[in-house]
């Protein structure tokens, strides 16, 4: 089955003001972007209506968490509910800066990877190894355990929904990008793995796209890599160079 090339554009907590969010968005309305690409751009929370209502729709909007309830008393969340009622399709959960900095558990990660489907969300799951990890041959087995419990919690045919993004926390914002050759292995034991625990079917149709200093320089090689169906990208997506990402496969 194919699958359609997807380029996330992860902006974090930036950008700092109102004027350079509209900049931003400028230079995106302005662009010519590969019709064939999913592009989806991920502002903070604040930044969600005003983006959604300035920008071209052939680009998509998420939020860049939600919690596992509908609604009530969790000071500071954001519940998937209110995200489908603002008609914001996506959401990404499970990044490796929440896991570190807020202590998210995988298990944690996975009732809201469910709750956000419940309420008919699509997911950009994150999941991905440490440093030193990867220097303990771990790589494969720290995805599976990220994965394990989103399995459980999901029937097959919700893996429609999810996208998986392979983020090597050693890559995240260090300029330090995974070799193609560690981005393709490691895509493909992800593929493996989903084909054993879910189904073959799932294995061949979920995009597996990559995270971690992604940029002009290097997407056109790691695009073409049969197991990379795509990028999520964070600093590189503040800049102009993210329309160059965004067309890498032209
Ligand atoms: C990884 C990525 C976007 P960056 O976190 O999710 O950020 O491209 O800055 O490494």
């Amino acid at each position: 089955m194919a699958r359609q090339f997807f380029v996330g554009g992860n902006f974090k907590m930036n950008p700092a003001t109102r004027e350079a969010k509209k900049a931003l968005i400028k230079v995106l309305n302005d662009a010519d972007i590969d019709p064939s690409t999913e592009v989806v751009i991920a502002p903070p929370h604040l930044y969600l209506f005003a983006i959604l209502e300035s920008i071209r729709k052939d680009i998509k909007v998420s939020a860049q968490n939600c919690y596992c309830k509908d609604a009530g008393a969790f000071t500071g969340e954001v519940s998937p509910r209110q995200l489908a009622d603002a008609e914001i399709p996506y959401v990404i959960l499970g990044h490796s800066e929440r896991r570190t900095l807020l202590h998210e558990s995988s298990e944690f990660v996975a009732q809201k990877t469910r709750a956000a489907l419940d309420s008919g969300l699509s997911v950009i799951l994150c999941i991905g190894e440490t440093l030193q990890e990867r220097e303990a041959g771990e790589t494969a087995k720290v995805c599976e355990a990220q994965l394990k419990p989103v399995v459980k919690a999901l029937k097959e045919g919700d893996w429609s929904k999810i996208v998986v993004a392979y983020e090597p926390v050693w890559a995240i914002g260090t300029g330090k990008v995974a070799t193609p050759q560690q981005a393709q292995d490691t895509h493909a034991d992800i593929r493996t793995f989903l084909s054993t625990a879910v189904s073959p079917v799932v294995a061949s149709s979920t995009r597996l796209i990559y995270g971690g200093s992604v940029s002009a320089a290097n997407c056109k090689e790691l695009s073409d890599l049969p197991d990379v169906d795509g990028f999520l990208v964070g600093g590189a997506s503040l800049k102009p160079e993210f329309v160059d990402i965004i067309n890498s496969k032209r």
